[in-house]
């Protein structure tokens, strides 16, 4: 069948990891600008405070994507860059800059589709409590308001918050994201609780504010499991362990995805939540599950599982010649085919891939070009396989690649590279790679010309 007719092809990047810190130009500062000046917890001791100047240079970082033929760009805002305590005061300023780019956009033939927390939580919403505070939710969805109500007119696509996984598990369980907390399990789930809650408020309202009727969704992990063999055993296993959990485990799909689609937690979570001092509320259920339209996935890797002794899903550790991108991700293909399939088995809702590509030490070559062929074998093998779960009945319905240029990956800093576009963090150069004039092509023909 090819890639559908009106599949949105695009490219992703989030605020904080490209714009430079909002508190430089009037805005409030985040928990990720509290967590970089920790010594020790980004890896090159970078931060965001300058990245990719992307507030500055907008205009010229859309006309390059408009020269490279992308027709959807998935961008975050910054909360602290429209409120800068979180929470009642909004920055004209910042606002008006959102705007702006949304028109920006638009104007060069490009859809916004707009992601409304990608993790710079305002730092003085944390010194609240940030998500462990029970008003979380409703301050999410003032923020919400101020958003929709300015560009609910002209965004294509809201998604409402990105990978909770990684600002609950990374952020506040492990400690290696912001804000760099090691809470226990049942302040854990309370958090995501109130990340779920926002989520749905934020649905609501964009609901009753948005003009243009755009598509909502969101961008959790897709985390998923990649069947050994073709054998039933195996790929109930691996939808086991993707969609279904029997211990508590931030990381777990279902964990997030029951709650918003099916309106229920796990089992195992409810069972956990009756040992909580307390539980949700009459009601909360109901928000959290309202209707969404996509199912919206970040996908890079997947580990390969089997059944083991009962039928349970055990991980095959044979990582014999596996190819591995810079962060030591196996490169797994068969993730965009069985990650969108098991989704939408039990969710029936059409997959958009809200993030899928990988990290490399890209640099200018002499000839003045940056050449990774290994990205674009990469994303052909990934894009392949999307491609092959369309065929077998799953609505394939966009793609958006990570990311546009390269950027502040967190806790690494700006040692690994994702982007098509290579940029010299010096003199902010921007020099498209070889992959993303290969990008191009995929798109001008709709895909046609890597199947
Ligand atoms: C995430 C985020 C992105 C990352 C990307 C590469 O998935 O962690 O959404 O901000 O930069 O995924 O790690």
């Amino acid at each position: 069948m090819a890639f559908p007719e009106k599949f949105m092809w695009g490219v992703a990047t989030a605020a904080y990891q490209i714009e430079g810190s909002p508190y430089t130009t009037g805005g409030g500062q985040s928990v990720w600008d509290m967590f970089c000046k920790r010594p020790g917890k980004i890896a090159d001791a970078s931060s965001g405070e300058v990245a990719c100047d992307h507030f500055n240079r907008f205009r010229e970082d859309i006309a390059l994507m408009k020269d490279l033929g992308i027709p959807h760009y998935r961008l975050s805002i910054s909360w602290p860059r429209v409120m800068p305590s979180g929470m009642r005061n909004v920055s004209q300023e910042g606002l008006d800059f959102y705007s702006q780019l949304i028109d920006e956009l638009l104007v060069n033939g490009i859809q916004p589709h707009v992601t409304m927390y990608h993790w710079d939580t305002p730092w003085e919403l944390y010194l609240k409590g940030g998500w462990l505070n029970s008003d979380m939710p409703s301050w999410f969805q003032d923020y919400a308001e101020v958003l929709v109500k300015k560009l609910g007119d002209r965004v294509a696509s809201w998604m409402t918050i990105n990978e909770p996984q990684c600002f609950i598990g990374l952020g506040m369980e492990q400690g290696i994201h912001a804000p760099g907390d090691k809470l226990g399990q049942q302040e854990i789930l309370w958090a995501s609780h109130q990340a779920l809650l926002s989520h749905g408020k934020a649905v609501q309202v964009i609901r009753s504010e948005a003009t243009n009727k755009p598509l909502v969704g969101w961008a959790p992990v897709g985390g998923c499991a990649i069947p050994h063999t073709n054998s039933t055993e195996d790929i109930e296993a691996a939808r086991f362990a993707t969609v279904e959990m029997d211990t508590f485990n931030t990381w777990s799909t279902g964990m997030w995805t029951d709650p918003v689609f099916l309106g229920r937690y796990p089992k195992v979570i409810e069972e956990f939540w009756e040992t909580c001092y307390q539980q949700p509320a009459d009601g909360d259920m109901e928000i959290i599950s309202q209707p969404i339209d996509f199912f919206g996935a970040n996908i890079y890797n997947a580990p390969r599982v089997r059944a083991g002794a009962n039928g349970k899903p055990e991980v095959v550790r044979d990582e014999t010649g596996l190819g591995r991108t810079l962060f030591h991700w196996p490169v797994s293909p068969e993730a965009l085919y069985w990650g969108p399939k098991f989704f939408h088995d039990r969710y029936k809702k059409p997959v958009v891939i809200t993030e899928n590509g990988m990290a490399l030490s890209d640099w200018v070559h002499l000839d003045g070009k940056v050449h990774d062929p290994q990205r674009i074998d990469f994303l052909q093998r990934y894009l392949q396989e999307f491609e092959r779960a369309g065929r077998d009945g799953v609505d394939i319905a966009g793609y958006m690649q990570w990311s546009f240029m390269d950027n502040f990956e967190w806790a690494e800093g700006y040692r690994f590279r994702f982007g098509l576009v290579h940029v010299d963090y010096t003199t902010q150069k921007r020099t498209p790679k070889d992959s993303a004039y290969w990008y191009k092509d995929v798109i001008a023909t709709n895909g046609a010309n890597i199947l």
